[in-house]
């Protein structure tokens, strides 16, 4: 007999993913229902979403993690996530954006965080449905500090995820809760309907410190670091990565801008042999008309001082080093 299978909060944890598909011996017949967050903190969000994407017999409903990404509101895990999909990240993304709020079959109904009393599913707001900070803030003050799954009385028992709980938190014929933290070292936890039979599997770590470790020197090589102004990258640099590499990475960007800020007085010198290999009698204008025009007409009339040249950042510096064909390295 075919049977739904309700899977809770998987986030990139794939291995995991693939150990409860076979303690559960799915069989094609049987349909596959995230509680959604299929993504973010875990080490491969690529196979897991292309597994929802290419099986017939699945759905993942909308978690906030989606959505975050659907609406390009992207956090750190989000970012990370970014760099973990690469160039199939706005292909994944679009498809997040196709993805329902809510799932239901004939014996229960899934969403990723929460219902709300009373309140039929359908037209219950996606904020809380997903499970955004503001959605659920705003239904914990119309529930006067009670759980909505304490309270909850529809006429299907509700699957959901989000709220990490140590073992499945069981309302029989209510609600049933089975984010079991698999990326924090917990489990991953399936839920079997019509049998409401629960099965879970052990994480194979703590992913979501490894995962920082391996990706957050990615994400950091994506800011725009040439567009700071030093001061800026002063107070950005003051700001401790969360892992070695990333370290290291914040490290070789002090590095490179304290070089590029070195190299001032060299292209001032550079401003000056400009300066003074233009024929006296040329009246400003062939000055005027080289690349580095504006900087030397400047310089000339006493503007701007040789350990500054009127440089913000870097990526000045560098655009003024090209113009007086200096080459200077690009951010690391
Ligand atoms: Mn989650």
């Amino acid at each position: 007999m075919a049977r739904t299978i309700f899977i809770g909060d998987i986030h990139g944890c794939w291995d995991e993913l693939c150990a409860l598909l076979d303690k559960v011996a799915l069989t094609d017949d049987d349909v596959v229902v995230s509680v959604g967050d299929l993504v973010d903190r875990g080490p491969d969000p690529t196979s897991v979403i292309n597994f929802f994407r290419r099986r017939p017999n699945a759905v993942a409903v909308c978690g906030n993690h989606e959505r975050k990404h659907v609406r390009g509101l992207l956090s750190f895990s989000q970012q990370i996530t970014r760099c973990q999909l690469g160039d199939g990240y706005a292909d994944a993304v679009a498809w997040m954006g196709t993805l329902p709020y809510w799932w239901a079959c004939a014996e229960a109904v899934a969403v990723h965080a929460a219902v709300v009393p009373g309140v039929a599913v359908e037209d219950a707001p996606t904020d809380v449905l997903s499970g955004t900070t503001s959605g659920l803030q705003r239904l914990e003050g119309q529930l006067g500090g009670r759980y909505w799954h304490d309270v909850h009385d529809g006429p299907l028992p509700v699957v959901f995820g989000h709220h990490v709980v140590d073992e499945p938190l069981v309302r029989p014929g209510r609600a049933y809760g089975i984010d079991t933290g698999v990326c924090f070292g917990g489990r991953l936890t399936a839920l079997i309907v019509p049998s409401f039979e629960l099965v879970s599997v052990p994480s194979t770590g703590d992913h979501w410190p490894a995962t920082i470790q391996r990706w957050e020197a990615d994400v950091l090589r994506g800011e725009a670091w040439e567009a700071l102004t030093f001061g800026q990258l002063d107070k950005r640099l003051a700001s401790r990565a969360k892992s070695s590499r990333g370290r290291a990475y914040l490290e070789s960007v002090r590095a490179w801008s304290e070089a590029t800020k070195a190299a001032i007085p060299l292209l001032s010198r550079r401003c000056d042999e400009e300066i003074a290999s233009m024929p006296a009698d040329d009246d400003g204008r062939l000055l005027a008309a080289h690349p580095a025009g504006a900087t030397l007409v400047a310089r000339l009339k006493g503007r701007l001082s040789s350990d500054w040249l009127g440089c913000a950042g870097p990526g000045d510096v560098r655009r003024l080093a090209g113009q007086l064909g200096v080459e200077l390295p690009a951010a690391p």
